[in-house]
Order: structure tokens, then C-alpha cells, then sequence
């Protein structure tokens, strides 16, 4: 298996697991000030993070929630493009978390690290944008749209049907000219899945291929685990889930709860045979 991660003016070792801390520049997450406070509480909050120790900060500007609101590319660039200058010599890689071809043109020209793309690139233009680029880029499973994806998922083979889609997104990245080093898989848990079936891709993490990132921070799977817990009250959680993940060869965990997460995984490194 790959042993690093290139990502824009990065190399990253993937010798032990990388977390991506989770930056939300959406009105509903901070201060429903104006922009600059907005603004303010994302940059106050990525700088949170890398002091917790983020590997990676995920920067985005469209909620992907199940039901969310779409949001204009000059929307998502008004609140992304600002966050991205502003982070841009923090030391770490920088990711856009969008599934518009413009939004990745306009954060790769502002010299973004990496693409997270929850649409693995399937937006006209999405793969030529990124592989006139040098950034990694994540490449999601998912089953429909945020607005519907959660109605009635459906699946003959949960765990064969995201591998072979992987795979075949993965191809498709290569064939496109992206080097096989800038690719990480994601299965996408909670994007058109039900609680059976994050299950049964959780299980088979080490089946789907990769390098994989592993997104199950606060998710509602959590939740339904916990008996209906609200979002705010899954942090622990979280952390045991994404301990669950690394142990099982996950290269990269999305979290909120960055201080938790790496004192979890120091306490594995320090603990394990
Ligand atoms: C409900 C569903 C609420 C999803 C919030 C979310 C992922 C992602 C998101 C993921 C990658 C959240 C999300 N989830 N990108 N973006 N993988 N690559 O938890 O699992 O922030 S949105």
C-alpha cells in the first residue's frame, strides 16, 4: 500500500494516520453575524485546530447535510475564498470540500493543497480541473444527492458496489492524469447509506482499497449507535470510531474533535503491541 500522500506543496508520510480537522465556513455553523464575522470565527477556529494538532484542515462553504439548502458557486466563494488566503501560509495542506468545478478552479488558483470532492469528481470539468493541478484530492462514494440521498437507500452489495465504484472513480483519476500518489478513497459513510449499511462498510474498511479517509465524526450513525444522541453529545464516540478506523489502516480521519482524536491515537501508539 502507498506509503505517502502528495498533495499540492506537500508530501505526507502515511506511516501513521493523518487527521483532517473539519472547518465549516456555512452560515448555520458560526456566528450568524455578517461576513467578517464569519469570516473571524472560521480562521479563530482552523487556528484552534492546528494548535490541537490537524495533519490537514478541510475547508467548506456548502453544508452536505441530508436536506441542506444548495448554495451558488458565488456564495461558496465569497465564504471559502476568504478562509483559504487567510490559512494559506499555516503550514499545513489546505482542502476545499466542494463538488463545483469553479469553486476547485478558483481554490486551486488561490494554491489550495487538495480537492474534497463528496461528488469524486464526476462534475463536468471536476477531473481536468484537478489534474492541471498538483493537488490530492479525495475521491467520495456516495448514493444520490444531499437532498434525497437519505430517503431510501438502496443496495444489492453495500460493500461491493462502493469498492467497485471506488475503483473505477480511482481509474478514471489516473486515466485523467492525476498520479495514483494524490488519491485518497472515501466510502462516503452516511451519504445515501443506512445505519445496516455504514455498518457493513465499517467492517469491510480494509476491503474497499485506498489510501482511505475516513469520515464518521459526529455522524448520525453515531447517533442511532448511542440511541438518537444529539450531534453536540458525539465526541466520544467519534474518537472510538476513528481509533476503530485507523486501527483498521484508515490513512486520513475527517474530525471536529481534533484534541480528542490525536490524544487517542498517541495513547495507541503508546499502548499497542
Ligand atoms: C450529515 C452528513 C452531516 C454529512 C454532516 C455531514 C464527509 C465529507 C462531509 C465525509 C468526505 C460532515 C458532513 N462528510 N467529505 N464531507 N468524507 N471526504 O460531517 O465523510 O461534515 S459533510
Amino acid at each position: 500500500m502507498q506509503r505517502e500522500f502528495h498533495a499540492g506543496r506537500y508530501r505526507l508520510s502515511l506511516d501513521r494516520p493523518l487527521v483532517m480537522g473539519i472547518v465549516n465556513v456555512t452560515p448555520d455553523s458560526f456566528s450568524d453575524g455578517g461576513r467578517y464575522d464569519q469570516l473571524d470565527a472560521a480562521v479563530a477556529h482552523a487556528q484552534r485546530l492546528l494548535e490541537e494538532g490537524a495533519d490537514i484542515l478541510d475547508i467548506g462553504g456548502e453544508s452536505t447535510r441530508p436536506g441542506a439548502a444548495t448554495v451558488s458557486v458565488a456564495d461558496e466563494l465569497g465564504r471559502v475564498l476568504p478562509v483559504l488566503k487567510a490559512l494559506h501560509d499555516v503550514g499545513v495542506p489546505l482542502s476545499i470540500d466542494t463538488r463545483k468545478t469553479e469553486v476547485m478552479r478558483a481554490a486551486l488558483d488561490a494554491g489550495v493543497d487538495m480537492v474534497n470532492d463528496i461528488a469524486a469528481l464526476e462534475a463536468p470539468g471536476a477531473l481536468r480541473a484537478v489534474a492541471t493541478s498538483q493537488a490530492g484530492v479525495c475521491l467520495m462514494h456516495k448514493q444520490g444527492n444531499p437532498q434525497d440521498m437519505q430517503q431510501s437507500p438502496h443496495y444489492e452489495d453495500v460493500v461491493g458496489e462502493v469498492r467497485a465504484y471506488l475503483a473505477e472513480r480511482k481509474a478514471q483519476a489516473i486515466a485523467a492524469g492525476i498520479a495514483a500518489e494524490r488519491i485518497v478513497l472515501d466510502p462516503g459513510f452516511g451519504f445515501g447509506k443506512t445505519l445496516e449499511h455504514n455498518v457493513d462498510l465499517f467492517r469491510a474498511l480494509q476491503e474497499l482499497g485506498g489510501p482511505l479517509l475516513v469520515g464518521v465524526s459526529r455522524k448520525s450513525m453515531l447517533g442511532a449507535i448511542l440511541g438518537q444522541r444529539p450531534a453536540e453529545q458525539r465526541d466520544a464516540a467519534s474518537v472510538a470510531a476513528a481509533l476503530l478506523a485507523a486501527q483498521r489502516g484508515a490513512a486520513i480521519l475527517r474530525v471536529h474533535a481534533v484534541r480528542d482524536t490525536v490524544d487517542a491515537l498517541k495513547v495507541w501508539t503508546a499502548l499497542a503491541k
